[in-house]
This record gives C-alpha cells, sequence and structure tokens, in this order.
C-alpha cells in the first residue's frame, strides 16, 4: 500500500514532534517508514534550506522564494518520495505542497492557481494521502519556538519567523482554507492539546482511514 503523510501547520504548532512521534511508533510496529522535511531531505534541499531561512537584509521577491521551494521540493519528490513509495515504504513529510499555498499564496500574495499549477509540475502530481493539520493560533506557536537555542545572528528568528504576526495568521487563515476545500485529504487537530494526546488523535485516524493495515498497534 501507497502511503504518504503531510504535516502542515504554522511556525511552532509541534509538527517535527508529530512526524517524530509517528514515525517512532509506526517502526516499533515494523513499519517500512521514511521521514524527510522540506526545505530539505536531499543534498540540494540541504543546500537551499539555509538559503532560504537565514535572514536577509534585500527582501527576497516572492517569485523568487516560490521557485527556491518548489525547486528544492522537485529534487525531493523525485530522489526520495517516489522511490521510497514505490518500494511501498511509508513516507511521512514535515511541509510539502500546501506550505507554499499557505506562505507563498494567502500569506505572499502569489495567485493561489499558479502555485498549485506548479506544485503539480514539480511533484509529478504526486500528492499526500493524509495531511495533519495541527492547527494552532501563530502567537503562541511563535512564542513556544522563542524558546529554543538562537540559530540565527540577530533576534535568533529565521526570515520566515521574523515575518508579522498579522503575515503568520494569513498562513493559519489560508491553511484553514485548505483544509476546509480538501477535507478528504486534511486531519485537523487543535495544536494546543498535549502532545501525547495529539498523537493518539493521529494513531486513531490511521486506524480509521486503513483498518487493516494499523489497527493491530493502535
Ligand atoms: N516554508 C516552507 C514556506 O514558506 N514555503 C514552503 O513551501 C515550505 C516548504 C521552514 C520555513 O519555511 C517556510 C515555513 C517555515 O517558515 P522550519 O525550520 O522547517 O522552516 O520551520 P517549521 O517547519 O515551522 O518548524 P518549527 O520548528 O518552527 O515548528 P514545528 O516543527 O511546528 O514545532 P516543533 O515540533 O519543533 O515544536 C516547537 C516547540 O514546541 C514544543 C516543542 O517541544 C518545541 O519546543 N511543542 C509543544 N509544546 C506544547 N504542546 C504541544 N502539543 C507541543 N508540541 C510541540
Amino acid at each position: 500500500m501507497r502511503l504518504f503523510i503531510t504535516f502542515e501547520g504554522v511556525e511552532g504548532a509541534g509538527k517535527t514532534t508529530q512526524v517524530e512521534m509517528l514515525h517512532s511508533f509506526l517502526v516499533d510496529m515494523r513499519v517500512s517508514v521514511l521521514k524527510t522535511r522540506e526545505p530539505g531531505g536531499t543534498a540540494l534541499g540541504d543546500r537551499l534550506r539555509p538559503v532560504l531561512l537565514e535572514p536577509s537584509e534585500v527582501p527576497f521577491a516572492p517569485l523568487s522564494e516560490m521557485f527556491l521551494y518548489m525547486a528544492a521540493r522537485a529534487q525531493l519528490v523525485k530522489e526520495v518520495i517516489v522511490p521510497a513509495l514505490n518500494h511501498h515504504t511509508v513516507v511521512i513529510s514535515d511541509r510539502y505542497v500546501d506550505s507554499t499555498i499557505a506562505y507563498q499564496g494567502y500569506a505572499r500574495g502569489i495567485d493561489i492557481s499558479l502555485i498549485q499549477r506548479l506544485n503539480k509540475t514539480a511533484t509529478n502530481g504526486c500528492m499526500p494521502h493524509l495531511t495533519v493539520l495541527l492547527d494552532i493560533d501563530p502567537e503562541i506557536g511563535l512564542q513556544r519556538i522563542s524558546s529554543k537555542p538562537l540559530r540565527f545572528i540577530g533576534n535568533g528568528k529565521d526570515r520566515l519567523e521574523s515575518e508579522s504576526l498579522d503575515f503568520h495568521r494569513q498562513v493559519r487563515k489560508g491553511y484553514l482554507l485548505l483544509a476546509e476545500k480538501n477535507k478528504d485529504r486534511f486531519f485537523v487537530v487543535n495544536g494546543r492539546r498535549p502532545k501525547e494526546e495529539i498523537h493518539k488523535l493521529i494513531r486513531q485516524e490511521l486506524v480509521r482511514r486503513y483498518p487493516e493495515r494499523f489497527a493491530k498497534g493502535a
């Protein structure tokens, strides 16, 4: 069975935490599983990641930013995601196509249908079967990551984290609209719940969707 799961949400929503928890759970169940992230996950993506995230004195043109994310994605899909899915390995990705729609589309203002077309080209139509949206007020998410060790010079925040609160509110709004439009694919969880509770809800959702495969370990 091909299964591709993505995690989405605003900064500090808890995506990486839940990716790790789900990955460990599936490894314990002896499921062949691979976790990756965007931007990153390939040699090219890992080189693009600092370009995209390090604070920059010169603002990026929104289209340049979008194409860089798309370039990292095209490489990840071709080099990692599709080969893994072809080997029936479950793939879990920390961010994917919906991030570009939420950030570069709803928040930066690039035409959504253009992003959708480019996403389709970059991924060759490889879409997630399940997208977990960890929904949280961006103020809380940004508060959570502010306690992380400083990673960048200046205020310690990356280029996107440094955007205004209004920008991050647009991102959240965009995600909620995407979830509303793609009800079958999205599973929306309140990101303010305790980590273990969220993990349990995600496992329950997997059992609900794929009982033959996951009922035993839940
Ligand atoms: N981007 C990305 C675009 O603009 N367009 C795109 O197309 C793509 C793919 C990526 C940046 O790039 C942008 C979006 C991003 O700005 P990143 O460093 O990968 O940058 O940033 P994030 O993916 O946002 O990762 P973060 O680390 O900021 O947030 P997470 O992964 O959502 O949160 P996590 O799990 O690291 O948790 C943060 C803190 O909260 C705690 C954790 O212990 C940790 O301390 N926590 C909880 N606390 C209380 N309750 C819970 N339920 C908690 N869950 C986690």
